[in-house]
């Protein structure tokens, strides 16, 4: 594969070149640094994460957004990371449908990566992805993950902002704190606002805002179906989109930070995965012996 005229179409906006780009991120991560090595991206674009639990209304938010962003004119990239949860289960075709009006829309470009079965590569193939979004031109890139394990939660980690979408009935607070959704969230959406208890979930998710101590995130109540209040959820992420736009170094530095964080886990499994089981049983007789200890063993395996 030519790898310099892969890197010159997507730079022009080739779209088929971008899903080949994508396609390399998912496949082939050692080729798909090549390309970004030679495409060096401008860190031009800035990166919404999406998270929450299954079915809280995510696609349905992120077309809403799709939306909002194309009115201003900007191009916009969406990255749906495993996108059938096992309660809305098959919400891919949900998607696809939802999405359909964006469809033949030349500034958006939607790509749907499978979770299953990847663990630690996931990350590492996400942020290659914006990374290539950003070198291929688009301004915002909205990524969708079911926030339920850490994994899923680290891959919003290469965000600049962190919305997470939240319902009424979902056994509330406790929940959303056990899941580790409140450490993470630059913006906390109560979502379906047209269904009962969403002011009750907003009283508690206050609370649980107030709590913190190190900052207070904003809660907005939204109904993505009917479009209530969807214009309190844009200024409260436009005004993290205008510290990024100012080059604030506390928004650019997370997600940079996550990126090579993600990444550098990714080369140490990548690298694991490759060492030799002779070596590891070598390790493991001196374990064995008591020549050594567990942890010295496992320092000596990854020099
Ligand atoms: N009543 C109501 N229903 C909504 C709202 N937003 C989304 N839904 C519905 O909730 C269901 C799930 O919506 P999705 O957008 O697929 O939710 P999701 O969070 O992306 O789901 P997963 O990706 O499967 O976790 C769909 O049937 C939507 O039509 C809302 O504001 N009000
Ligand atoms: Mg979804």
């Amino acid at each position: 594969m030519d790898i310099s005229r892969l890197a010159r179409d997507i730079r022009k906006g080739d779209r088929k070149a971008l899903a080949k780009g994508i396609t390399l991120a998912e496949n082939e991560t050692a080729k798909a640094s090549s390309l970004l090595r030679t495409l060096e991206p401008p860190g031009r674009a800035f990166v919404v994460g999406v998270t929450g639990p299954p079915g809280t209304g995510k696609s349905t938010l992120v077309d809403r957004l799709v939306g909002l962003y194309r009115r201003r004119g900007l191009r916009v990239g969406v990255i749906a990371v495993d996108p059938t949860s096992p309660i809305t289960g098959g919400a891919l075709l949900g998607d696809r449908v939802r999405m359909e009006r964006h469809a033949n829309d030349r500034g958006v470009f939607i790509r749907s990566m499978a979770s299953r079965g990847w663990s630690g590569g996931l990350s590492r193939a996400t942020s290659q992805v914006i990374q290539l979004m950003d070198a291929a031109g688009f301004d915002v890139v909205l990524l969708e993950t079911v926030g339920i394990g850490q994994s899923d939660i680290e891959v919003v980690g290469v965000s600049h902002a962190v919305l997470v979408v939240l319902m009424p009935g979902l056994g509330d607070d406790v929940q959303v704190s056990k899941a580790g959704l409140m450490e993470i969230g630059d913006v906390y959406v109560v979502n379906k606002a047209d269904v009962e208890g969403a002011d009750a979930l907003v009283v508690s998710l206050l609370g649980l805002v107030r709590s913190m101590r190190s900052r207070s995130p904003p809660v907005v109540k939204v109904s993505a179906l009917t479009g209530e209040g969807l214009e309190n959820l844009e200024s409260a992420i436009e005004a993290i989109r205008a510290r990024f736009e100012e080059g604030d170094l506390e928004v650019r530095l997370r997600s940079a930070s996550g990126m090579i964080a993600q990444t550098a886990r990714a080369v140490l499994a990548e690298r694991l995965a490759h060492t030799s089981r002779e070596r590891v049983n070598e390790l493991a007789l001196m374990v064995v012996k008591g020549e050594i200890t567990v942890d010295a063993a496992a320092g000596l395996l990854l020099k």
